[in-house]
């Protein structure tokens, strides 16, 4: 697990990016959908985007991408007491939508990365590394789940 230190400063980044979450949001998706096109086949809804521009002005895409950073904004502020947030996204994720857990790595990564770019000055190594340690955790029991469940993600 993390320390509070670790978690304090996973709650403290999250508060700069939560005031941006829809543009913060946008950008996660439409990244993952550039660096591993094979996600974006698993969206009925954003198969048809093909170029950047179509990405970039669909209100349905930032959207989404608001969802999922709230969805993960309320795993983070449990600090790892997540199982009532986390038992119904592994289900969805792994019945309904059918989503490797390879997939969740990848999502993560960007959303480091993002993170990374936009607010340099507030993410040093350490809370970086708090971050990685958190969404390792997030991973680690969404892949419980899908095995509990029998998904083979
Ligand atoms: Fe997801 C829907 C949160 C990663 C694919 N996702 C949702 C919903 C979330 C949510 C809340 C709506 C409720 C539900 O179906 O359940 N997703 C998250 C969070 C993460 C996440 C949090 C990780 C940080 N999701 C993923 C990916 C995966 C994916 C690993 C593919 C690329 S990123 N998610 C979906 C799909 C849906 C969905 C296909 C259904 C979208 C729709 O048709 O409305």
């Amino acid at each position: 697990g993390l320390s509070d230190q670790e978690w304090q400063k996973v709650i403290d980044i999250w508060g700069k990016v939560e005031p941006d979450l829809p543009a913060r949001g946008q950008e996660v998706i439409i990244s993952l959908f550039q660096n591993h096109p094979e996600t974006q086949d698993k969206f009925d809804k954003f198969k048809n985007l093909k170029s950047m521009d179509e990405m970039r002005s669909s209100e349905e895409l930032k959207k989404h991408g608001t969802t999922v950073l709230t969805a993960l904004g309320k795993i983070l502020k449990q600090k790892g007491n997540h199982e009532a947030e986390v038992t119904p996204l592994a289900q969805s994720h792994a019945n309904k939508h059918k989503i490797p857990i390879k997939y969740l790595e990848f999502i993560c990564e960007i959303i480091v990365g993002i993170i990374a770019e936009k607010y340099a000055a507030d993410f040093g190594p350490d809370s970086q590394a708090a971050m990685r340690k958190a969404l390792e955790l997030f991973r680690n029991d969404m892949a419980s789940k899908y095995k509990d469940f029998g998904f083979q993600g």
